[in-house]
């Protein structure tokens, strides 16, 4: 039995930081051939059974959508870590947009402003359960920031859709910063 789990965090790793590690070019989109990460996958033990269904599940029975496939390609759709920026579509955002964190990172976020640390972009929440679930990934109290999105593109700060509940943008500023909420 394929663990559909395991291999979405493989293929995590394969498209979103490490592509060199599996031999694979992902292009300026984020693209790589479906082939080569099949038989990357297949040339070693744990997934020597792989096949392109068993992707396909892995990508139709996650809760989040995170990879994408078009014929022979696929890719993530957020989450990259390379050195080469992988251009997104730019968009209009909702007016409000949310940010799961830590407690622990708080003071350093107020001050500092929501960085992108080791990803490509900042990575924001269409809504307030999607913000949680982030959150919960790290240690500590969640806290979600509440983010006057019209505002900051009102100002010329640039969006990027990922998915329906995700949204990217380089930086963000504290002074867009509407509220903080904490959650155990
Ligand atoms: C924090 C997952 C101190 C930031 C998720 C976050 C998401 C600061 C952490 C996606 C800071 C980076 C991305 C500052 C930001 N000082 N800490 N100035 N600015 N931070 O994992 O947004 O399941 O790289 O708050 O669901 O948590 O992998 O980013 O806590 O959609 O598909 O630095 O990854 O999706 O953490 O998560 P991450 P993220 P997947």
């Amino acid at each position: 039995m394929i663990n559909l789990s395991e291999l979405s965090k493989e293929i995590a790793y394969a498209l979103r930081h490490s592509p060199d590690k599996y031999g694979l070019k992902i292009d300026q989109y984020g693209w790589t051939s479906l082939n080569d990460l099949l038989n990357c996958l297949k040339a070693t033990e744990k997934w020597k059974d792989i096949t392109k269904e068993d992707i396909i599940k892995m990508i139709d029975k996650s809760s989040k959508k995170r990879y994408e496939i078009n014929e022979d390609r696929i890719r993530a759709f957020y989450g990259h870590s390379i050195e080469k920026k992988i251009i997104k579509e730019e968009k209009i955002p909702p007016d409000i947009l949310y940010h799961g964190t830590s407690d622990k990172f708080i003071n350093s976020i107020k001050s500092k402003g929501i960085l992108s640390q080791s990803r490509q972009y900042v990575h924001l929440s269409q809504d307030i359960e999607t913000a949680k679930a982030v959150a919960k990934r790290k240690e500590g109290n969640c806290v979600i920031i509440v983010i006057d999105s019209k505002k900051a593109w009102r100002d010329g700060i640039k969006f990027y859709y990922a998915n329906e509940k995700v949204w990217l943008v380089d930086f963000i500023s504290n002074e867009y910063f509407i509220d903080l909420m904490t959650f155990n």
